[in-house]
């Protein structure tokens, strides 16, 4: 295993390099949002691959370049500001570890939760330029996210055409925002021309995410024949990711897809999530509107705390729903 660190002060961590290099991927679904098929698109994929591009969305590229820039300007902060932020509860900022079961990757990111009306209790060193860039930003995404969540019932053919959304939109549902930074390698790792394992595979356990990053490639994804690819970035685009609960939701029929991230050392790259899954109470099992009639249930019924607790015992990698399936 190579080490490498950010700073000398700080531990070094041994870290892998990626298992493949995973190959050039073309054809990446893609959904306008504007355009009429929208909803039907956005099963077809969903279904397919778990994950698409959303273009269309109507959110302007100068609203993401202020999130990016401010959370840039966090992390290029001297580390011991940094770790001041490290509540590692896991909310705050993380440098190379990830949960709490010896995961790590070539990266640094800030983990807040998303509640009420203050999405930054939890950030107390938040400079107000960077607090109001990540409210406006997550106000915006939230209401992508609605667009696109409803969009998917139409597609699924579903009456209630709210029956995601509202999942997801109320006052205890559950939302994070994650903004991660792979740096630059510093030499001689640099030298290498190796990459490392950004952030290992995985699924994410929410309903869906909304990945956003700058012009920095790394983020691969897990075809149904488990084969990798790499996705090309797009700075001024959304990539939308179907989580576990959302797979569990639809009986299957809307696959969590596997994906991950390397880190090519060259040019740093700065992505920021946003997470949205449902209130802790809730039960997560196959909404009847999408099932078929006499169709059976492929999981034991479980909610998201449920979910959640069992998700802190595991590691990055695990299939976690595997638990769950009868
Ligand atoms: C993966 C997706 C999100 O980044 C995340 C991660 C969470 C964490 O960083 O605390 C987890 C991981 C993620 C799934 C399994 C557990 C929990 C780290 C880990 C090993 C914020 C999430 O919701 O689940």
């Amino acid at each position: 295993a190579m080490v490498a660190s950010t700073s000398p002060a700080l531990e070094p961590i041994p870290l892998l390099p990626p298992p493949d290099a995973g190959t050039h991927f073309p054809g990446v679904p893609v959904v306008d949002l504007s355009h009429p098929g929208a909803g039907e698109s956005i099963v077809a994929a969903c279904q397919d691959f778990g994950f698409f591009k959303l273009t269309g969305h109507g959110i302007p590229l100068h609203l993401m370049q202020r999130l990016e820039s401010a959370t840039l300007e966090f992390f290029h902060s001297p580390q011991a500001e940094k770790e001041k932020a490290n509540t590692a509860d896991p909310f705050g900022y993380g440098n190379k570890r990830i949960g709490p079961n010896g995961d790590v990757g070539w990266l640094e990111y800030l983990l807040f939760p998303v509640a009420g009306d203050d999405p930054f209790s939890r950030a107390p060193m938040a400079t107000s330029s960077f607090r109001s860039a990540l409210a406006e930003y997550l106000r915006r995404v939230k209401e992508l996210a609605r667009e696109v969540l409803e969009l998917m019932a139409e597609g699924l053919n579903c009456k209630e055409r709210k029956i995601f959304s509202n999942l997801v939109m109320g006052e205890q549902s559950e939302g994070i925002i994650r903004l991660n930074h792979y740096p630059e390698f510093p030499q001689p790792e640099k030298q290498l021309d190796r990459s490392l394992t950004g952030f290992g595979e995985h699924t994410d356990p929410q309903v869906i995410s909304v990945l956003r990053s700058n012009d920095s490639a790394g983020l691969q994804i897990a075809l149904k024949d488990g084969s990798w690819v790499s996705v090309p970035p797009d700075h001024q685009s959304f990539f939308i990711i179907v989580g576990d609960s959302l797979q569990v939701l639809t009986n299957g029929r809307l696959r969590s897809v596997r994906h991950r991230v390397m880190a090519n050392g060259v040019k740093c790259r700065v992505s920021m999530i946003y997470f949205l899954g449902v209130a802790p109470g809730e039960k997560i099992a196959p909404l009847g509107e999408v099932m078929e009639e006499g169709e059976q249930s492929k999981y034991r019924e479980f909610t998201w705390n449920q979910y959640k607790k069992a998700a802190c015992r595991t590691r990055l990698g695990d299939d976690r729903l595997g638990q769950f399936e009868k």
